[in-house]
């Protein structure tokens, strides 16, 4: 069985869709910290677990005779900085828990995701290789740069089957983000459909690696599905997809709202965008296990608005 970790977030959401979808609804087992998700909790087998707590994890492990396990919580770059030994606490304890489940034979795989955030300002922003200089700037690119070591020595030392992505941004319209720095290019379509502005966080130029969520989860799930042996990189895949500005995702829904407005008030989350990649090289992610990304900015955005239109018609938030 598979359990997911922080499956009420953004990303955790739709994963956990996506494995009942693969191997049945009884197979797989959500939990979170708390029952906010309500989509997630009334979804079948759901269970409070918290992250930094070694028994709680493995009690539900033991329970369930779970064997992989997917560990989707965390607390993301822009909330990290308001609270940066929480995020340090929440983000490595938890791994550690997983990890030391794995080597200690009670699960057998593992899915931990990293960030573009393991990058810094010391990092070649265009086309960032997957090795290559990293001097996070911020608490949460610290603890998945650190993380991604741990994930490769628990691999090379005790042959953990870990493996990671480092994801950019994703946008997607079911679950919101949580404190992230590029939560910009998703609060921007809801306040296009429901206001017809956006005052952005970020400056118009601010060139970012994005990604649809449908193209993350697919990632996730081939990575996870990949023959072990074609797995070579233990610490994190580079992942790309597309990448803009906000400049540039605004034109693209005004070609759908051509009275859309944008203005830029930017805030402490532009120096964290500041200090990551403008676009990344995922190489190895193409050629090891055939990953490639099917949506371009213009077919994200064209889902978005569609769907985003259906959710706030059905909730008679919009006309
Ligand atoms: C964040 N959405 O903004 C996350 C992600 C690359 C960005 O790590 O913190």
């Amino acid at each position: 069985r598979v359990l997911i970790i922080g499956a009420g977030g953004q990303i955790g959401s739709e994963l956990t869709f996506k494995l009942k979808d693969i191997y049945g609804s009884e197979n797989v087992v959500a939990t979170d910290i708390n029952f906010n998700n309500l989509d997630v909790v009334n979804s079948g087998l759901f269970e409070i677990v918290d992250a930094q707590d070694y028994n709680s994890i493995r009690t539900c492990v033991e329970k369930h005779q779970i064997d992989t396990i997917y560990l989707m919580a965390a607390m993301l770059s822009a909330t990290g900085e308001k609270y940066p030994m929480k995020a340090w606490d929440l983000n490595m304890d938890s791994l550690f828990h997983v990890l030391n489940l794995a080597k200690e034979g009670f699960i057998k795989h593992i899915f931990w995701p990293s960030s573009i955030a393991v990058f810094g300002p010391t990092t070649p922003q265009v086309q960032t290789p997957q090795h290559t200089t990293m001097e996070p700037t911020t608490v949460y690119g610290i603890t998945k740069q650190v993380g991604e070591r741990w994930c490769e020595y628990y691999h090379t030392k005790y042959g953990v089957d870990v493996r990671s992505l480092r994801y950019p941004g994703i946008i997607s319209w079911k679950t919101m983000p949580g404190g992230g720095t590029t939560d910009y290019a998703v609060e921007i379509y809801h306040k296009a459909i429901l206001e017809g502005e956006y005052t952005c966080f970020l400056s118009e130029n601010t060139e970012l690696p994005m990604m649809f969520m449908d193209d993350a989860i697919n990632a996730t799930v081939q990575l996870m599905q990949a023959n072990p042996e074609d797995v070579k990189i233990r610490s994190s895949y580079n992942l790309a997809a597309i990448n803009f500005t906000p400049k540039q995702i605004s034109e693209a829904i005004q070609k759908h709202i051509p009275e859309f407005k944008i203005s830029y008030e930017p805030d402490f989350r532009q120096q964290i965008a500041d200090s990551w990649p403008k676009s990344i090289n995922d190489t190895s992610a193409r050629t090891d296990w055939n990953w490639k990304h099917e949506f371009d900015l213009e077919k994200m955005t064209s889902e978005m608005i569609t769907q985003l239109r259906k959710t706030y018609k059905s909730s008679e938030k919009i006309s």
